[in-house]
């Protein structure tokens, strides 16, 4: 059985363990309570963030590259396309962009404008992220007028990672997602894996839904 800690951006790999249909179980972790005293988890992972994973001996972090452990253990399956498809350099790159160049940089943007106290909601340094974020979008723009997602004519894990940076942007980061992205976004959450997906992080429904404190 396969342990998620944490939603957050372990929303990806939940989202993609429906997916594939594996069997898993979501252990929550409270970012905002802190996670000091939740020795079980700084056991798992000391750097104290989410989403982290056990799968039998395998501990991981970081939401990429769980995924691409998941589906390479676990497939092969649709969901990554392999080398010599041609979808694959759009795949590998959106994958990642997804993570290294929206939601790490809308992140701080979203910390700088929920939580910064009152006088450094506008510091620089998040407007810089700001700035990243919205020349990284372009190319998803960019992709989205070629086809329906990101790496082609298929859903891959490309686009659950970028759906939830766009998601991110949307609800807590201040951004106006465009017609296409928009209708992008109602495509990729209107698949099933993603609403079971939700129905096992209360948290992310109940943060999308803009429940305070979320
Ligand atoms: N690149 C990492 C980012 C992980 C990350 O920053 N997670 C956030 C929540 S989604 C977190 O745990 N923040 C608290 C912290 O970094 O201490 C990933 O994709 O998993």
């Amino acid at each position: 059985m396969i342990t998620v800690f944490g939603e957050g951006r372990g929303f990806r790999v939940i989202w993609l363990l429906e997916e594939m249909g594996l069997a898993y179980r979501l252990r929550p972790v409270d970012l905002l309570a802190g996670v000091e005293e939740d020795a079980e988890f700084l056991a798992v992972n000391p750097a104290g963030f989410i989403p982290a994973i056990q799968d039998g001996d395998v501990t991981m972090v970081e939401s990429i590259a769980i995924m691409e452990y998941l589906m390479a253990r676990y497939g092969p399956t649709p969901l990554a396309p392999g080398p010599h498809d041609p979808a694959f350099p759009a795949y590998q790159q959106f994958l990642h962009l997804g993570e290294a160049g929206l939601a790490a940089s809308i992140y701080f943007v979203v910390g700088a404008r929920n939580f910064a106290p009152e006088a450094e909601r506008q510091n620089w340094s998040a407007g810089q992220a700001l700035e990243v974020f919205e020349s990284r979008l372009t190319l998803v723009t960019r992709q989205l007028a070629r086809s329906p997602y990101l790496a082609g004519e298929m859903f891959t894990a490309a686009d659950i990672s970028v759906t939830y940076a766009l998601e991110l942007a949307r609800r807590s980061g201040g951004v106006s997602p465009g017609e296409a992205e928009r209708a992008y976004m109602a495509r990729t959450s209107g698949r099933d894996a993603y609403k079971r997906a939700m129905q096992t992080c209360q948290a992310t429904t109940a943060w999308l839904a803009g429940a305070p404190g979320q």
